[in-house]
This record gives C-alpha cells, structure tokens and sequence, in this order.
C-alpha cells in the first residue's frame, strides 16, 4: 500500500489534503474492501456539532482487519503473545487463525444473545483473547467498551451503567508483575448495581477459585467448544457505532467518547502506516494496555488493517526485572517500539546494567506517545535504546482524536527533543489566545484546537451530545478544542506544554480529578477533597490530594493508609495520591467554588503568587494549608 516516502512529498500531501480533503480522505478509503461505496465523503459543522465520513458506505472492520489478508498473509504472524512469566510459553496467532477465532468468538456471542448495537463490556488482562474479543464484537456489530484491568468496581460500574451493557467478556484473574489480580470478583462486585448485564462471559487465565453465578456466568473455554470457525460479518454502515472508549473529563463522571466505523478504520490505517513507516513483514510492537485509546488504535486496529505483526505483552516492565521490555525486544527481533515517556524515565532511573545485556539491532523506529517527553528522556531512549540509529517518532494524539494527529514521520520529519514536530496531512491545528483569536505566524503560543474534521475524531459522547459540545465545542466557537496548550517555534514545530484543565496525565494515564475526589469521598470520615496534580520525575504528573476530616482524626498517617485503600477499592491503584494533606478547609469562593489555582501552586511548593485570595470565603484557610504542605 502506498505511504508517504520523503520530505517533499509529505509537504505536497499535506497541501492536497488542505486543499481538497474529501479527495485525499476518499483515495484512502479506497484501499478497504467496501459491501457498498460511499455516496458522499463529508457532512460536517462544529457547532451541534455533526461529523459524519463517507455517508452510506457498508463495510465491515474485521474483513479489512481480517478476511481481506488472509489470500495473502494467512499464515503470516497477526499477534505475537508474550505471558507475564517468561518460563510460560507465549503464542503466536497466524491471520488465519485469528480469523477463526474471532468467528468462534463472535458466534459465542450470538449465542449467549449478542445483536447489533449492544453494548459489550471487555474487562480482560493482555492476552490475546482480548484482542479477540474485541473484534468478535465488531464482527456482529456490538459496540466494544473496554475496560482498563487497573480500575476498580466502582470505576467499572460508572462505565458499565452508562453504556447499559448487556454481556461483560472477563477473566478469572489477571497476572501483572508478581500481582495477581482478581478481575472477577471486581465484576461480580460491580455488577451488583448494574441490572442491565445478562451475561458474563470468564476466561480462565490464572486459576484462581472465583464464584460463578447460575445462569448468568460462563466459561469462555466451555462456550467456545460449542460453535464453528464460520461467521459472516455483519453489515455496518460508515457511521455505526465501533466502539465506546471512557475518558476522564475535568467534572463529573468520565465520558464515553464514541467512535464511528469507516472513518475510525480509515485514519488509524494511514497514521499507523505512515508515522512509523511499516514494512512488511517488519514486528510492531506497542506497550500500551488494550484499554487504553492507544491499545486500540495501534495494538489492534492499526497494526491488523495493515496486515503488520502486532506484539502483546501481558506484563509490567519491571517483572521479573527492569530489562524484560529489553529482553522481549531482542527475543522476538522487534522493529518498531511504541511505549509511553513514564516507562522510558522509569528504566533510565534503574541505570543502564539492565540494558547492557541485549543487542537491540532489531529496532528500526521508536516512538512515544501519552505525555510530553523531556529532552534528558528522549535523548536517553536515542542513544540507548535506539543507539542514535532509530528516528523517534512523539506523537501527539487523544482518545477523542482516534488516532496520531501531531508527530513527525519516522525517518522523513527532521526531530526535535521534546517536539511532536508537524501535523499529519489531513490536520489542521490551530493556536488560540484565550479570547479566541487564531495566533498566526511562528513563535506563538496559546490553546491547541482544531478547525477542520478528521474521519478519526469524536462523534459524540454515548447518549449525551450536550456533553460532547459543551467539553470540545463550547470554548471556542466553531473549532475543536483539545485542553492542551502548545507553542509553535521559529520553523513550525508544535511543542505540547499539558493539559490546561482539571485532568492530570499520570503516568500518561489521564485521571480527572474530580474522579479521584469521588473516590476519596468514600472513606467515611472525609467530608470534602481536593485533587490537584504537581510535577513528577518519573510520573510526570503526581497526584496531590487535600483532604478535609470531619472527625478531627488523630492519627492522621493511620488516615491517610485508609485513604489510600479507599481509593484503590472504588478506582484502581492507579489514582492512588502521592501525597494528602489533612486540611481543616479549602479555599473555596464565596459562591462556593474550589480555587484550584491556589492549591497547585501551594502543591508545586510555589508560594509567591497565590493571586488574590481577598474573594476567598476565608482567606485564613490558605496559611493554614501552606504550613501544613506536604513535601
Ligand atoms: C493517546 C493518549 C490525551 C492527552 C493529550 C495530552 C497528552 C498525548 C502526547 C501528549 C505531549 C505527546 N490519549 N499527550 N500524547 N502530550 N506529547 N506526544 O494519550 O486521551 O489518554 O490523553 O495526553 O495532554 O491531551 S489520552
């Protein structure tokens, strides 16, 4: 398949695509196998706002995925597996059997009740019966939500409730590290508020004794015995519903961002082959979980419509010590690396004894993705990882944009430490002031929005499109706004600086804050929180929580252990705080609104500057937090 093959041409497609985007997008798309062709390859508005891409089309994402590579490459490697434990053996999946399996998968479905348009919560550990789910569902026209195994049931609950679920696809457990984790019992737990799921289906993965429920719960290795390896997909139209991924917004509950079937398939294809370059035949491998947008879009979709061997790993980084991602690289000769800046600061901490040991001549490109990558990390991975051979792609994107919107072309766009560079054709960022006002010319800074359509982005958040325009398309009419703020250098480059928001990226993973409050809530002697993030070393971002205790505790380290619990217990480890302050109140406006500003500044340990504090409610409250800071 064609792919941009230097510098110049890049510049010429990037104009075409500017020029006329519905003949560039359409030459994409007709690279896939279509039941029938598009009438008409864009309606859009930013105002409600409505975005649709190739209007009437009928397709299928698992035949461009699946069936479309299976003359040539059925016996090609689709999924390589590497378990958790590296004495157990890992698997590799041909095209072809994939294929079956997703037949087998989707026919499981049907008959545990599945139609087109269901919800299906997948809350699964990395192995390759996730990816497997995922597609059966796309194979008879459910709507895959995937749940990230790190959250815990009431996080899982919000999101099963919300997209009214009807079958939970999970596992008796997951292994992580030297952890195992009981993913069933956080289900059985959630599922306890929600009515709406039938069926859940559990992969045995470790074995651990779990309760089965009569008549709701069954074994996928039973269910699977069942059914054949012939299942033809499901007719979609361009627009219907692929997949819900939830996200974390600055209030309330996290969102459910909604993508559509064509459009999403058509740009996660061209970023995936075009940002890291691929070759045939070449191994691809991407760190992140399943659960993630990222996990999706270049674990899964973009790799297989690609036809690219695709790498899973179940594990953490760490286990069983900090060489494993070195040592798996070498094992399976992999040629492209995507993982996220925190795992890069994190082995770099550890020194380079655990990387001596490989070779790594297998890399070609290395990319990142997540969080903005510091130029002491990026040059490390450049010169250890990628022993100044490797082009690092950063790339900037977002669960609402579908796939990779800013980064350089691997080996073609000139890189720059800590620089997401150039937008790929079809992109067309643009820097606002905060009035509004388009900041043209170089060297600007200002809030990074979009004003064009994409055929990966949002179409809307599941059953509330008032929340979809009022968290992208309020703030600035008639643009895509992305919460982050960005400066452009002397040449054009875009540089993200973060969120401008209340969400914080946490190990590239984002967390609203409000979220975590939520959560901190729960314990029963906390009345009120707040969450704030501050600078990080390894993390990027930690979590700082300020915590009011309405029954004047003594023991405020026992507190802050039962804090932590708490939060684990209702989100996952992974909204764990760093640091929380017992506080006797928080600096609140006179209309009752939290002045945040204050407490990242205090949580930064940077005193001057608090701003005017003569609004506050009671200004006393400030001193009284900054004495009591945690370091
Ligand atoms: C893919 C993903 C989105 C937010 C985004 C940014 C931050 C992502 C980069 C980055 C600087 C990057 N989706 N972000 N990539 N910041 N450089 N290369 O992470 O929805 O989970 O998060 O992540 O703040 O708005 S996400």
């Amino acid at each position: 398949m064609n792919r941009i093959t230097s510098f110049e041409q890049y510049l010429s497609e990037y104009k075409k695509s500017v020029e006329n985007p519905e003949q560039f997008w359409s030459k994409q798309a007709e690279e896939f196998v279509w039941k029938k062709k598009w009438d008409k390859v864009l309606d859009w508005n930013f105002t409600e706002p409505n975005v649709k891409w190739f209007i009437g089309g009928k397709l299928n994402i698992t035949e461009n995925c699946l069936d479309r590579h299976l003359a040539e490459r059925g016996n090609q490697t689709a999924i390589i597996w590497e378990p958790n434990n590296p004495n157990e053996t890992g698997r590799k999946i041909s095209y072809k059997e994939l294929h079956s399996e997703v037949c087998r998968f989707a026919n499981v479905l049907k008959n545990n009740g599945a139609k087109k348009g269901d919800r299906i919560c997948i809350y699964m550990p990395m192995v390759p019966e996730l990816a497997i789910a995922v597609l059966a569902c796309a194979r008879i026209g459910a709507i895959h939500s995937v749940v990230f195994g790190g959250f815990s049931f009431q996080s899982l609950a919000d999101r099963i409730h919300d997209a009214d679920c009807s079958i939970v696809i999970t596992a008796d457990g997951a292994f992580r590290g030297a952890k195992d984790i009981p993913l069933k019992s956080v289900i059985d737990e959630a599922l306890q508020t929600c009515t709406s799921v039938k069926k859940v289906i559990v992969l045995k993965r470790t074995n651990t004794e779990i309760k089965m429920q009569n008549s709701r719960d069954v074994w996928w290795q039973e269910e699977i015995k069942k059914v054949s390896a012939d299942f033809p997909a499901e007719e979609m139209d361009s627009e219907d519903m692929l997949f819900i991924l939830y996200t974390s917004g600055s209030t309330g509950k996290p969102k459910g961002v909604v993508h559509t079937t064509a459009g999403y398939m058509v740009y996660v294809d061209y970023t995936f082959r075009n940002v890291f370059q691929y070759n045939k035949r070449e191994v691809f491998w991407c760190t992140a979980d399943v659960g993630w947008i990222t996990g999706h879009s270049y674990l899964i979709y973009g790799p297989l419509l690609a036809g690219a061997t695709t790498l899973m790993f179940e594990g953490i980084p760490t286990f069983p010590d900090a060489g494993r991602f070195w040592q798996v690289i070498d094992k399976y000769k992999v040629n492209i690396f995507y993982t996220a800046p925190t795992a890069i600061r994190s082995l770099e901490a550890v020194g380079l004894d655990f990387v001596k040991p490989y070779k790594l001549d297998s890399l070609r490109v290395l990319g990142t993705v997540g969080e903005p990558i510091n130029e002491v990390a990026w040059n490390w991975y450049n010169e250890n990882i990628g022993k100044e051979k490797c082009p690092i792609v950063d790339t900037w994107w977002q669960t609402e944009t579908g796939g990779i919107m800013i980064s350089p072309l691997a080996g073609i766009t000139k890189t720059k430490p800590s620089f997401a560079t150039l937008p790929l054709p079809g992109i067309q960022p643009v820097l606002l002031d905060e009035s509004g006002k388009e900041l043209l010319g170089n060297n600007v800074e200002g809030r990074l929005c979009m004003k064009f359509p994409w055929p990966g982005m949002i179409r809307t958040t599941y059953k509330n499109h008032q929340r979809c325009f009022d968290s992208y398309f309020s703030h600035y009419h008639g643009y895509y706004f992305t919460g982050d703020g960005c400066k452009r250098d002397e040449n054009g480059y875009y540089r993200i600086t973060g969120r401008v928001d209340d969400v914080i990226k946490v190990s590239g993973h984002l967390l609203g804050t409000a979220e975590i409050e939520n959560a901190i809530n729960q314990h029963p002697d906390i009345v009120e929180s707040a969450v704030v993030g501050f600078p990080h070393e390894i993390k990027g971002w930690g979590i700082y929580a300020f915590a009011i205790d309405d029954h004047g505790r003594k023991d405020t380290d026992e507190l802050k252990k039962e804090i932590i619990a708490t939060v684990t217990k209702f989100m996952g480890a992974i909204a764990k705080p760093d640091k929380i302050q017992i506080v006797k109140g928080l600096p609140k406006t006179r209309s009752g609104k939290i002045m945040r500003r204050i407490l990242r500044k205090i949580a930064e340990g940077d005193f001057s500057n608090l701003g005017d504090i003569s609004t506050l409610l009671d200004p006393n409250v400030v001193e009284e937090i900054k004495t009591g800071r945690i370091n």
